[in-house]
């Protein structure tokens, strides 16, 4: 196959810049075509079930039986591993987070089209209203394999979808570091990815040690990296990969080779492209007018739905806004957010001055105060990782122009916690807000909750 020559041709060339410039544009018609699975006729679907299903029948839950489902599965992120014949954990909570699971997907494709070579990856759009209940029909057909998480879990997720301008605007967020995280975790990543698995989804999917087992995480993950593609293809594109914390790019776990020997990508570098490995996707944004939108609450029309519940942890910061120039925007820094090992949660900040009471079941209120949100899902086994990060948000004064009117006068930042699954909390929560005057408040239990 053309693709396989075009790869293994760069990889004799042995330099990523070379191979990520390689591809002319008469190959662009020998590229494999990731779909959406909505749009895949009977056949094509049953084609990639039953590709599925042989993975799947070399092994159903023992890891160690290479280019099997279960060993897939296992490589997204088990940390300890089994034999040496896997190599994980994946990356998470930095940079790699793009190009790892690009790698992993490619992997996984690789080892279908070996079953065979009429399948490739679909995708579920998860900007668009699901076929299904909340997932593309082809997920929820109970007597499909693509229904049945090979841990047997069921999905558990409740929260409601992302909306369109929330995916759109953290899709092409200014900043590649914003986007894909440099030191910590990318916006994209936090609010999307981590909501997704967390939040949305559920059951084998709210823990990254299981994540892999449930067959909706390849075509969830697939969407993910067909929106990083979406983004490198924007008219204009000049980001470069970063490996941060990994000078040598490497990618952990990856095999360097498929299960039928041809050579596979092993760093970053070589997943910069996906045309260099012999892929694109059908997909298109939806060409529906995004809305002028000024704050998150507009962005993110699922925040309503968030916000109508009861929160689980409220924390509370005072905080007195500086004053300053229109071009000069607030940073506020949470401190050791702590990742969770047993449930997800979404938190919603809001920045109210201290006379309004917080009323978040309040549209108007949440119009008003409601300026970011993050989210995170569980990771049972931390090691190796950083159990706390930091996230930084930046309040832009012209944006925030109301909230800015009430500067050098006392505010609160309120900070609301939705669970979404079993009732723990989400943790240590120690956050202060750099350029203003600093409180430090924690959430660890049920003494911390004020609510
Ligand atoms: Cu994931």
């Amino acid at each position: 196959m053309l693709k396989r020559n075009l790869y293994r041709a760069a990889l004799l060339v042995g330099a990523a810049v070379v191979f990520a410039a390689s591809i002319s544009p008469a190959s662009a018609a020998d590229l494999l075509v990731r779909r959406n699975i909505d749009t895949l006729s009977a056949g094509d679907l049953g084609r990639y079930i039953h590709a599925v299903q042989v993975l799947e029948g070399r092994s159903t839950k023992d890891p160690t039986v290479l280019n099997s489902y279960a060993w897939y599965a296992a490589l997204h992120n088990k940390t300890q591993p089994p034999s040496k014949a896997f190599g994980g954990p994946c990356e998470h909570k930095n940079d790699l987070f793009f190009p790892w699971h690009r790698a992993m997907l490619w992997y996984f494709e690789q080892a279908l089209h070996e079953v065979d070579p009429t399948v490739t990856l679909p995708y579920w759009d998860w900007s668009r209203k699901p076929s299904g209940n909340r997932f593309p029909k082809a997920f929820e057909d109970t007597t499909s394999i693509l229904s049945k998480s090979i841990d047997g879990r069921a999905r558990d997720g409740t929260a409601p979808a992302p909306g369109w301008n929330l995916i759109h605007d953290l899709t092409l967020t200014a900043h590649y570091s914003d986007f894909a995280g440099a030191s910590g975790e990318g916006l994209f990543e936090d609010q999307l990815h981590d909501y997704m698995h967390g939040s949305y989804v559920g059951g084998a999917l709210s823990f990254n040690t299981t994540a892999g087992n449930d067959p909706v995480f390849w075509s969830f993950h697939a969407f993910i990296d067909a929106l990083w593609w979406f983004r490198q293809h924007q008219p204009g594109n000049t980001d470069q990969i970063t490996c941060t914390n990994k000078p040598d790019c490497l990618l952990k776990g990856m095999p360097g080779k498929t299960g039928a020997g041809l050579p596979g990508p092993t760093t970053a570098k070589d997943v910069a492209d996906t045309a260099t490995l012999g892929y694109t996707y059908d997909w298109q944004a939806p060409d529906s007018p995004l809305i002028a939108h000024a704050t998150m609450s507009n962005q993110a029309p699922e925040v309503a739905a968030l916000a109508v519940r009861t929160a689980s942890h409220i924390a509370t910061v005072p905080i007195v806004l500086p004053n300053g120039g229109p071009d000069d925007p607030l940073k506020i820094n949470l401190h050791g957010v702590t990742t969770p090992q047993k449930a997800g949660y979404v938190a919603l900040i809001y920045l109210h001055p201290k006379s309004v009471a917080f009323a978040p079941k309040n549209k108007a209120f949440r119009e008003k105060y409601l300026v970011s949100r993050l989210a995170d899902w569980a990771f049972p086994d931390m090691m190796g990782m950083n159990m706390t990060s930091d996230r930084e948000f930046v309040l832009d004064r012209r944006a925030y122009r109301s909230l800015f009117a009430h500067a050098g006068t006392n505010m609160v930042l309120t900070i609301a916690t939705y669970l979404s699954a079993a009732p723990k909390p989400a943790g240590a929560m120690a956050m202060q807000a750099a350029t203003a005057p600093i409180s430090e408040i924690t959430i660890a239990g049920a003494d911390a909750v004020n609510e």
